[in-house]
């Protein structure tokens, strides 16, 4: 295919209720959409690193920008066989994951229509039905969330994931763990916390935690390797982990025990692919995250989650947790309790609402070759 048109989305998406944790308290989900075209067919990616550089070093204007005027020359005009040559095409730009992402996913919605299957079949997942947990970012107070987790464990989620950091910690999981003695849990600290803070995690290992989700730096991987000596609980890492090299290093480093897998995060679909094919000749098991994206991104992450060697319950959530209305022309929903299913459609199954498209755009640019 070649590619004809490309058109880039800076969009914000507003949140029911604001969303908090280590980095931030945040109203709305920023994201990066990349419409291709090609032979008359329109195919949707979408990354989200949120407004600010507080996740990683990225955000949605800087990525914009990165898209516009650093990745959309090196591939209007081009021929693309693969999601390889794609990322060879932008291999010499640095860094700025989420805007390649963006490309990236488009091309495999592309080809996977082009294929006339669903993403997952294109991809080699075993069907469209995965397994996903509850989320719970940092509320005011503890009997709140001791609601939210008695609502998600009763909807049927077969893990809960909660938000920490410095004040919301020890006191808080230590009741969680009281009053839900049998249920699966784990923190995700997004990087909150130094190797000072060990006692911490030392005191959570108590808790019989399913695991620690990035305790320390976002870029860290030998006091990740350290910490591990010092605690039981598994790490899994997120926000260190970039690459497939990254990946490969953390596990001969015993940096972490799982892999939180975000297309987004990682540059899209295909290094997705290797760094999930490195961590399952390590030995090390993965999850799909998320960051809040539209039904437009997270269809990828379900994707992604019916392939092997992910053995634990998935950060993607039906639409009504945390929107009013998605962003795509159709929203996600529970399949049965704990799962999700992917849309029975060819490539990710839906597009942006153009209507909602058009009211949450913040920048827009077109380009032809
Ligand atoms: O660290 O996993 C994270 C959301 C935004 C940014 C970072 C993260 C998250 C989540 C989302 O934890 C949870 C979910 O998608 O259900
Ligand atoms: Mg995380």
């Amino acid at each position: 295919m070649v590619i004809e048109f490309l058109d880039i989305f800076h969009v914000a998406t507003p949140l029911i209720k604001p969303f908090n944790t280590a980095f931030g308290d945040t109203y709305r989900v920023e994201s990066v959409l990349v419409r291709l075209q090609s032979q008359g067919r329109t195919s949707w990616g979408e990354a989200a690193p949120w407004g600010a550089p507080l996740y990683s070093a990225e955000w949605a204007a800087g990525s914009f920008a990165c898209a516009r005027d650093h990745l959309a020359p090196r591939l209007l005009g081009q021929s693309i066989a693969s999601g390889a040559e794609l990322q060879q095409k932008l291999a010499p730009i640095k860094g700025n994951y989420f805007a390649k992402a963006a490309f990236d996913l488009a091309w495999w919605d592309w080809h996977a229509q082009e294929r006339a299957e669903p993403l997952w079949k294109t991809l080699g997942g075993a069907g469209p039905v995965v397994e996903v947990g509850a989320d719970f970012g940092v509320v005011d107070e503890i009997e709140e969330l001791l609601a939210q987790i008695a609502d998600g464990i009763s909807q049927g989620f077969k893990r809960t994931k909660l938000k920490i950091r410095r004040g919301w910690d020890i006191d808080v999981l230590r009741r969680v763990r009281t009053e839900f003695p049998d249920a699966v849990f784990h923190v995700d600290a997004n990087s909150g916390y130094t190797l000072n803070d060990a006692r911490v995690f030392q005191e959570l290992d108590e808790l019989n935690l399913a695991m620690f989700e990035q305790p320390l730096m976002h870029d860290d991987l030998l006091d990740h390797a350290k910490l591990q000596t010092m605690v039981r609980t598994p790490i899994c890492l997120d926000e260190s982990i970039t690459s497939a090299r990254r990946a490969a290093q953390a596990c001969e480093m015993n940096s972490c025990r799982w892999i939180n897998i975000k297309p987004g995060r990682l540059g899209g679909i295909t290094p997705a692919l290797e760094v999930m094919r490195t961590a399952q000749a390590a030995g090390v098991p993965c999850w799909i995250g998320g960051m809040l994206e539209s039904a437009v991104g997270a269809s990828v992450c379900l994707a992604l989650a019916s392939l092997p060697n992910i053995a634990y319950p998935n950060d993607i959530f039906p639409t009504d947790r945390f929107v009013e209305n998605d962003l795509a022309n159709r929203p996600l929903e529970m399949h049965a309790p704990g799962q999700i299913a992917a849309f029975d459609a060819f490539g990710i199954g839906c597009a942006p609402d153009e209507q909602r498209l058009q009211d949450w755009s913040i920048d827009h640019w077109h380009g032809a070759a």
